[in-house]
């Protein structure tokens, strides 16, 4: 006997719904839609389009149903973006994107009255300056709201009739105390937000309630079809399915339109030392902490391809290789390559300001991408160990950039371990994991979901090669010696 579940996950760059069979010896997922994501401009403003990202969630449950009866479904999406609700839970415009440009310096007006060291005790969180907290001074609607939805909860909203948040996701806010595993009335406060605008918090694997009619009617689902939420911010999604075995000391890179680099570990880590190095300690499934920090990751890559009106990424990838090893490099996480644009032209911007000759060819601009965000998770990774105090053998690259052969074995040369590279549907497999232990299936605990991924999923090995002084020459050539 196996559960059918669907997941609905939306990446930043792509949505998809996929059908997930889950039993004993069984995970196997299938995709029945996937469209388009992105930052939609309108006068000025960065939007998601959440309407027709609903649509099509619709529309792929309505394929799903098609193929079958499911037992539940979950959603995972993005993390920080919201939308407001009024008092009769209709929503107050078009959710914001977190690459919008109204938090520009608002971080640093928050932290003249909040302390950084006071904000890091109570939340752990990396400051972004798109976390919620900032969006939200920010917003303009806010006097007009009764509720907070982050994207996933919204869409739950949408589906069910039945409002909530789902902690893995609150935990990116910078309004959720990490210590007690609650919202931070104090940090709202201090911000001006009414705590009563933050809904009640709920676990990964709590059933949210039955479809609504009107979504049974438009899906075909079955009207009893539960939505179960899961870990629903995606990167916690994606480090369930990390096919780590237990007792494994492994780091992972949630490899997509950012590349989430870290450890999982029992606790927060809230050390001078960890917020001095900017980790984040977000919440994981089953109470564990993602202690991870953001890349800027394969965006500046999707935005250089859309620049050149291209989408052939596997061609791209080719001339590249070809490339000679260590020649421009830029650090990824450079401010300038956060909003969208050309950055291609950013990249020549970076190198005019740092002494090297700007790239002419295409080929040399992904070589210099591709090697930029290595020797970053290199700089990363070593940090996470130094500040947690652990050591790892493997590094698990996960979702869709574990495709790119040639970023997979410039990060096991960077980082000087072996990189197993899969699966690509991470966040898809640990969303519909937490929803068969939800269901019933016997998943204890990590460990036995992850002995189910890696019994079902092929990964691919890349042993490190070349020489460990290059990476530290490239290294202080980028970074000094900080
Ligand atoms: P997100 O969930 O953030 O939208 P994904 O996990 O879907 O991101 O990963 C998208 C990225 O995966 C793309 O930006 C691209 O760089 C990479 N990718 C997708 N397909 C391939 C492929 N065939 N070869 C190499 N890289 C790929
Ligand atoms: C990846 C992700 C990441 C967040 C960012 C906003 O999709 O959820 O973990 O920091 O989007």
């Amino acid at each position: 006997m196996s559960l059918r579940l669907a997941a609905v996950d939306l990446g930043a760059s792509s949505g998809r719904v996929m059908v997930g069979r889950v039993g004993p010896d069984t995970l196997e997922l299938s995709e029945v839609h996937r469209f388009s994501n992105g930052p939609v401009r309108v006068q000025g403003t960065l939007h998601w389009d959440i309407l027709r990202l609903y649509q099509e969630t619709l529309a792929g449950l309505g394929e799903a149903a098609r193929t079958g009866p499911l037992d539940g479904l979950g959603i995972d999406s993005w993390a920080v973006d919201y939308g407001l609700l009024d008092a009769e839970g209709r929503l107050l415009g078009n959710p914001v994107h977190y690459r919008d440009s109204r938090t520009d310096g608002v971080m640093d007006g928050v932290l003249r009255k909040i302390p950084a060291e006071d904000l890091y005790a109570v939340t752990g969180l990396q400051q972004l300056p798109f976390n919620t907290i900032y969006q939200l001074v920010a917003e303009r609607a806010l006097d007009r709201a009764t509720s907070l939805l982050l994207i996933p909860d919204l869409l739950s909203y949408w589906l069910t009739g039945v409002a909530g948040a789902e902690a893995t996701n609150a935990s990116t806010t910078q309004l959720y105390d990490v210590r007690f595993r609650t919202w931070s009335a104090d940090l709202a406060g201090r911000i001006g937000v009414p705590l009563e605008l933050l809904p009640p918090l709920r676990e990964p694997g709590q059933v949210i309630g039955p479809v609504l009619p009107e979504v049974a009617e438009e899906t075909g689902l079955d009207a009893t079809t539960p939505v179960i939420a899961v870990g629903s911010h995606d990167t916690a999604s994606s480090v369930v399915a990390v096919p780590a075995a237990a007792g494994d000391r492994f780091a992972y890179i949630s490899s997509g339109t950012w590349s989430l680099v870290g450890l999982e570990l029992p606790e927060p880590v809230l050390t001078p030392a960890a917020q001095e190095a900017n980790f984040t300690n977000e919440g994981g499934v089953d109470g564990r902490t993602r202690f991870l920090k953001n890349v800027m990751g394969l965006w500046i890559l999707q935005e250089c391809l859309r620049v050149w009106g291209t989408d052939d990424l596997v061609q791209l990838l080719k001339g590249a290789a070809d490339v000679p090893a260590f020649g421009v490099l830029v650090d990824p996480d450079h401010p300038s390559f956060l909003a969208p644009g050309n950055m291609p032209a950013r990249i020549a911007e970076f190198c005019a300001q740092s002494g090297q000759e700007p790239p002419t060819s295409r080929a040399v601009i992904v070589r210099c991408v591709l090697e930029s965000l290595a020797l970053a998770y290199r700089r990363t990774l070593r940090r996470a160990q130094q500040v947690a105090g652990r050591e790892v053998d493997v590094v698990h690259v996960i979702g869709g950039g574990s495709q790119n052969e040639l970023l997979c074995q410039l990060t096991a040369d960077a980082c000087g371990v072996p990189v197993l590279a899969g699966p690509v549907e991470a966040s898809a497999l640990g969303n519909v994991l937490v929803q068969a232990r939800a269901l019933g299936e016997p998943l204890p605990d990590l460990d036995a979901m992850r002995a189910l991924v890696r019994a079902t999923h092929r990964l691919r090995r890349y042993e490190p090669q070349g020489r460990p002084a290059d990476w530290d020459a490239a290294e202080s050539r980028v970074f000094g010696t900080r």
